[in-house]
């Protein structure tokens, strides 16, 4: 039995030195020390020997097994290390690498202009509405009191998709629609795409975006639409941005007008961005709703009156941040874009 036990402890001890993973080690453990395991058997044949020998081999089962665990546990420290060792090579990080140039994106400045002018008007006591940019020829033109032979009908003004459907040439057919869903009292703004059949240039674009407003009620006057845009601008602008209102015609408006603002690059001065006129370019188009276009909606033009306004978003954008070429908008030059 001695030499049992000396050969089960040599044996063990050499396995153990000579593996490299812990999985390995415990079967060891299992194998050797285990309820199956090689010293345990052996321990079983103690019932067999005399009772002089057996508190002998008990002492040198005892040393042999202790020998064996010592010897595991040792081995299990230095695994552990090992592996510690080798996660933390890994996973180092190396603070002196220059960082990932990660390019974080950003609203784009007619979006941020479209929400700030929601968000303003919401202020104000507007609601936002939406409406499609595939519209028809009724709201589009006809209920806004647009006569058949009114030149913005032709073709070569409007993108016709079919002889009823336009691409809306403006944000006023969301006027029709609310007026018709929610009738009087209203008070409402739209933003969104507009299409029309324009020549590029500076301060022009065939796809556009406006923010049309209408408010109806009882008694609403021009001293009303005067007062809200006044309170816009000032708001939206600063308060030293000056306006100017021009007599216009609009079939839908009835007295109209068209607005411009103090030129944001002299501020006022006169420079070669505004032909010396001290005057950006032209902002928006308002006026008093016509009766018929109430009418035509359903609402009693007798009691209820109204105004309305459709601005230019992207010539707005271009006011407040300064810049002189519409195109700018449109192209997504990052060296641009990356300003905002
Ligand atoms: C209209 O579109 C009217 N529906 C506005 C209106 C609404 C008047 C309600 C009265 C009551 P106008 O065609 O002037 O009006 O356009 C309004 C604004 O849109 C212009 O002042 C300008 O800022 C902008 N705009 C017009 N055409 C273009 C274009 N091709 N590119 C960029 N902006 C444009």
């Amino acid at each position: 039995m001695k030499d049992k036990l000396t050969i089960i402890k040599d044996k063990a001890i050499e396995e153990i030195n000579s593996i490299d993973s812990l999985d390995t080690l415990e079967k060891i453990r299992v194998d050797v020390l285990g309820k199956k395991g090689e010293l345990t058997l052996v321990l079983r044949e103690m019932g067999k020997l005399s009772k002089e020998e057996r508190p002998v081999m008990g002492k040198l089962a005892n040393e042999v097994r202790e020998a064996i665990e010592a010897e595991m546990a040792e081995k299990k420290e230095a695994l552990s290390k090992l592996l510690r060792d080798e996660k933390l090579k890994s996973e180092i990080i190396d603070i002196s690498l220059e960082k990932n140039d990660i390019q974080l994106g950003h609203f784009h400045p007619l979006i941020k202009t479209l929400e700030e002018l929601e968000d303003l008007f919401v202020s104000m006591g507007f609601k936002v509405l939406t409406g499609p940019e595939i519209e028809t020829v009724a709201n589009n033109f006809d209920a806004l009191n647009s006569p058949d032979n009114h030149p913005s009908r032709d073709m070569s003004d409007t993108f016709y998709i079919d002889e009823e459907t336009v691409l809306r040439t403006h944000t006023s057919p969301v006027q029709i629609r609310a007026m018709k869903e929610y009738g009087a009292p209203l008070k409402m703004v739209s933003a969104g795409r507009t299409f029309r059949f324009d020549d590029v240039d500076d301060t022009h674009s065939p796809m556009f975006h406006q923010i049309e407003g209408l408010v109806v009620d009882e008694k609403i006057s021009m001293a009303n639409l005067l007062g809200t845009l006044e309170t816009f601008i000032k708001e939206f602008f600063g308060s030293d941005m000056q306006t100017r209102y021009r007599p216009h015609h609009f079939p839908f408006t009835e007295p109209s007008a068209e607005v411009d603002v103090t030129c944001h690059h002299c501020h006022g001065k006169g420079c070669p961005a505004c032909n010396n006129t001290g005057w950006s370019m032209e902002l928006l188009g308002c006026g008093m709703v016509h009766p018929k276009v109430l009418e035509n909606c359903g609402i009693d033009s007798e009691k209820y009156t109204g105004f309305a306004f459709g601005m230019g978003i992207d010539r707005i954008a271009m006011v407040k941040y300064g810049i002189n070429n519409i195109r700018l908008l449109f192209e997504n030059d990052n060296r641009f874009l990356n300003q905002f």
